[in-house]
């Protein structure tokens, strides 16, 4: 008892240090604020002249050169070389390259101004500025100050706005916004989709009292061995921006619970432990949410919270203590139909519908965190996600500064999403090539997921060697040693020469884990048709996936899911056959313009097959 007394407090204490090194406040949707959606203005600006001077130095902060400072002409002799007008604007939320011809290609810095009005509704309240993800860095200025900058393209931030910048009226806003690919960053310079530029995600302001709660977990405790209590346990922390003073409490109340609880702060992060009784679990068949209330002496915050349990028991992965089978698929945060970034409702609801019509339980959002919208679809449309860091491919793994850049977007991802339901598993990367450097560097990520969250999964897509390749397959990738999920991408058939090796071909791994194919698929343009053993037409693809599910059946029986690669059509700058392909990878189930591809139906029937399979053993 004691021991378990002395974890759950080493836990917490894991936890409070991490939950301590992050500046984002969550839940922001309810907060008070203004939007900052909507047309901002633009400067393109490949040489970057408005950063440095012509000897390539950067400009002094109030210089009249530097497109931060206002482009007004105080009188008619001033020299000004940049402006900011509405006949150049951009839509925020939005990639750039989708708006305007001239942007297709474009990868370099792109100036965005906004002007704001904002009165505070009280004049002790803090103001932020908060952006859900800006592609790839971010320099943020306001009347002619800068506020911080960020790297990393699919995450969130937000700066501080002192009060005596703000003013009531004309507020000048500047982003400069940089999306040119570097060896050195994460992703790298190398990757398998369309490097979209721009202020991708929502901007908003937010307006927070002094001391307020700027992000908390409120989770299930992780079942022990399937061993769920009548009484559900949870646990997590509230962290206020701030050490209070004396006497402050927070309360948490799940008003559809008739729970209320208070918790002494004895410091900005505030351990919670409570039990709630009667509580209906979430899953994919019955995606319950409660209402969560958070409030202190001078805030309050709110979020749609499901309980689940998540673990993994030997061979299986027990979601709510029994075994789950995932019925995924891969999904890149993009809308072929329009050649742009998804971002809104509509598009996350267009990307989950046609997972939820193949019958899926679970989605794998690659390679990248994707848009807030999504994740929390999930949470109310009951589905399991996985969810990833840009650690793609071939990063600079010898570099400290590389990791730095790669756990902080880690961070990111997950105190944005800690309380999502639908979330069960955070990938640290994708297809890394085996090498210690490599190993060390991706140990030590899933230690920091681990600090970070220890409710969910860890995992990772490991890479299969096709040269190797013989009958008996075994995944021994050393990082299968410190994920909890070992899961592999799997294109027998595609890259490893026809469909039918899958006849001959088995798979297992040398880890006393579950095992899970991460990606397979075959690239098919919709609308052709050919035989089976043409390339790119749908008979190919069809036949891929009908010798694949044949070899599926045959897995071993710690083999617990699949997310095929992919949902639908989507940009890569590597594709460029010039009648299948024409900059597009195309081993999507739907095409470009949202047509099933005939593979589309192999895979939906092998679907409805496990489900049926897994609701008889359920009964
Ligand atoms: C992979 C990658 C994915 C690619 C895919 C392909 O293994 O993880 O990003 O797009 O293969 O189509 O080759």
């Amino acid at each position: 008892m004691k021991k378990i007394y002395l974890l759950f407090t080493a836990l917490t204490i894991a936890l409070t240090v991490n939950a301590q090194d992050n500046k984002l406040i969550t839940t922001i949707q309810n907060r008070q604020g203004l939007s900052l959606n909507g047309a901002w203005q633009y400067i393109i600006d490949p040489y970057e002249t408005g950063f440095y001077d012509y000897r390539y130095k950067e400009l002094s902060e109030k210089s009249g050169d530097a497109y931060w400072n206002t482009d007004k002409q105080v009188n008619k002799t001033e020299k000004k070389e940049h402006g900011y007008s509405d006949k150049n604007t951009l839509q925020v939320p939005g990639d750039w390259n989708h708006q305007e011809q001239r942007f297709e290609y474009y990868e370099g810095t792109v100036w965005y101004k906004k002007s704001f009005d904002y009165k505070k509704q009280a004049a002790s309240n803090r103001v932020f500025i908060y952006f859900g993800a800006v592609n790839y860095k971010a320099d943020v200025y306001l009347n002619g100050k800068k506020l911080g900058e960020h790297k990393g393209g699919f995450t969130p931030f937000n700066f501080e706005i002192p009060d005596t910048l703000l003013k009531g009226t004309d507020n000048f806003l500047v982003v400069k916004v940089d999306n040119k690919r570097y060896a050195d960053e994460v992703p790298t310079l190398n990757t398998d989709w369309w490097n979209y530029g721009g202020i991708t995600r929502e901007v908003k302001l937010v307006e927070v009292p002094k001391l307020f709660i700027q992000d908390f977990m409120i989770q299930l405790k992780k079942a022990d061995h399937g061993k769920l209590s009548k009484q559900s346990e949870v646990e997590g922390w509230v962290k206020l921006n701030n050490v209070p003073a004396d006497g402050e409490t927070i309360t948490i109340s799940i008003p559809e619970l008739k729970f209320e609880k208070q918790f002494k702060a004895n410091g900005s992060v505030v351990p919670l432990n409570f039990s709630l009784s009667r509580v209906k679990l979430w899953s994919p068949d019955s995606p319950k949410l409660y209402t969560v209330n958070v409030s202190s002496k001078t805030d309050k915050a709110e979020d749609k919270i499901g309980f689940r349990t998540i673990e993994v028991a030997g061979k299986q992965v027990l979601l709510n203590g029994s075994p789950v089978f995932m019925r995924g698929i891969s999904i890149h945060g993009e809308i072929p139909q329009e050649i742009r970034r998804a971002y809104s409702y509509n598009d996350a609801l267009q990307l989950l519908n046609q997972a939820k019509e193949l019958g899926c339980n679970m989605v794998r959002l690659a390679h990248y965190p994707h848009d807030e919208t999504i994740t929390r679809m999930a949470d109310s449309l009951g589905l399991l996600v996985w969810s990833e860091i840009p650690v793609y491919w071939t990063i600079d793994f010898k570099n400290q500064q590389v990791l730095t850049k790669a756990k902080a977007q880690l961070n990111e991802m997950i105190t944005r999403d800690h309380n999502r339901a639908s979330v069960i598993i955070w990938s640290v990367g994708n297809e890394t090539p085996v090498s210690s450097t490599r190993t060390d560097f991706m140990h030590s990520l899933i230690t920091e997921a681990r600090k970070l969250d220890h409710t969910r999964l860890i995992s990772a897509a490991l890479e299969v060697n096709y040269s190797a390749l013989n009958d008996q397959n075994v995944i021994d990738d050393p990082l299968g040693e410190f994920v909890d999920l070992v899961a592999f991408n799997e294109y027998l058939g595609w890259y490893g020469g026809l469909p039918d090796k899958c006849r001959t071909t088995n798979w297992s791994t040398i880890y006393n884990k579950p095992l899970f194919i991460s990606e397979t698929g075959g690239g098919a343009k919709g609308g052709f048709h050919a035989d089976s053993l043409t390339r790119f037409s749908e008979e190919y693809q069809e036949w891929y996936y009908k010798e694949q599910i044949s070899m599926l059946r045959r897995m071993p029986d710690n083999f617990v899911g699949i997310s095929p690669w992919v949902l639908n059509d989507f940009r890569s700058p590597k594709r460029n056959n010039p009648i299948y392909q024409e900059g597009w990878n195309r081993k999507g189930l739907y095409d470009d313009k949202g047509n099933k591809k005939k593979a589309f139906y192999i895979l939906q029937a092998y679907y409805k097959e496990m489900q049926e399979k897994q609701s008889a053993i359920g009964k």
